[in-house]
């Protein structure tokens, strides 16, 4: 049981993914909200240095360190599907709490529900589960994952108990206004310039089932954005009707590829991502390839879908 290893641990380590998401932050930070009330030392992990300043509105985002404490007897980790992306090569006790359908199991402990939108989710349950208070802040910080991991409640699964989760959390103080600001009202004219280009030369494959998006590091560094930004304009292509599958593929600054692929249903994405060792969610994926060049993982994965659609 969680709360077994974590009343055993004297320094527990809250560990957010590489690049990470509200849903990571949120969910750590509301743990980290939590584990205040006993006496424990805790540290706010994440190997990524610089977290996106859109975020700074979860609480204890200055927490967040990217130095691993060596004395550390307990690491949670929060909507990290795979070991890597933990940035960190921890043996120690772990536990993992996930939503990924791909998740490695990677935990001592793996608390892991792939129906729920959100790890934020999980993380509530959890602490209804074990009668946890959730205060202001913690409601806040997982309000935020939900919002973010459902796209503002446009995810077809929210129906009535997302939306009583959603509406409990209000009521013990999330702050809708401040996680609709934080989370969408956030753009910067760099990554609006780089979407704008970016639909201009989407191109629309199997009869117009698969929009597909190509972006290399002039056209970053044309609008100034970064490959991080370039996600975003896959919802606005599914949004079209005739799509039901996305795909982005992407050159990195250092080399390699980063792969995206977005599905309404109609192929599994993170089954064909783990066969490029990455993964996700049935509907949303993703994977870094680095010893491909990108005409080839473009035909392959077209070939792919292709298949599953047909
Ligand atoms: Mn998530």
């Amino acid at each position: 049981m969680p709360l077994s290893l974590i009343n055993e641990a004297n320094h527990i380590v809250l560990i957010a993914h590489q690049d990470p998401d509200a849903d990571s932050i949120g969910s750590a930070s509301a743990f980290y909200s939590y584990l205040l009330r006993t006496q424990k030392k805790i540290t706010f992990y994440c190997v990524s240095p610089h977290i996106h300043a859109h975020l700074s509105f979860i609480p204890w985002t200055d927490k967040i360190s990217n130095r691993f404490p060596i004395d550390a007897d307990l690491a949670i980790s929060f909507d990290c599907g795979s070991f890597a992306r933990l940035g960190v090569n921890y043996s120690g006790v772990l536990i993992n709490f996930d939503h990924h359908i791909s998740n490695e199991q990677y935990g001592m402990l793996n608390c892991i529900d792939t129906d729920a939108v959100s790890t934020t989710q999980v993380i509530y349950e959890w602490f209804l589960s074990e009668d946890i208070k959730i205060n202001g802040k913690m409601a806040n910080a997982l309000y935020s994952g939900l919002m973010d991991d459902t796209k503002c409640f446009r995810d077809p699964r929210c129906g009535m108990s997302i939306f009583s989760m959603a509406h409990r959390l209000l009521e013990l103080g999330a702050n809708h206004e401040q996680c609709v600001n934080g989370l969408y009202n956030s753009k910067t004219l760099a990554s609006l310039r780089l979407q704008g280009e970016m639909l201009k030369r989407m191109k629309l494959v199997l009869d117009g089932q698969l929009a597909l998006f190509e972006v290399d590091q002039e056209l970053l560094a044309a609008t100034g954005a970064s490959l991080g930004d370039c996600k975003a304009v896959l919802d606005e292509a599914m949004a079209l009707k005739i799509v039901n599958t996305a795909l982005l593929l992407g050159v990195r600054k250092k080399g390699g590829i980063s792969v995206s692929l977005r599905s309404d249903g109609a192929v599994n994405a993170s089954e064909i991502m783990q066969r490029y060792q990455g993964g996700g969610h049935r509907d949303r994926a993703g994977a870094r390839v680095s010893d491909t060049s990108l005409e080839q993982i473009r035909d392959e994965i077209i070939e792919s879908i292709r298949k599953e659609i047909e």
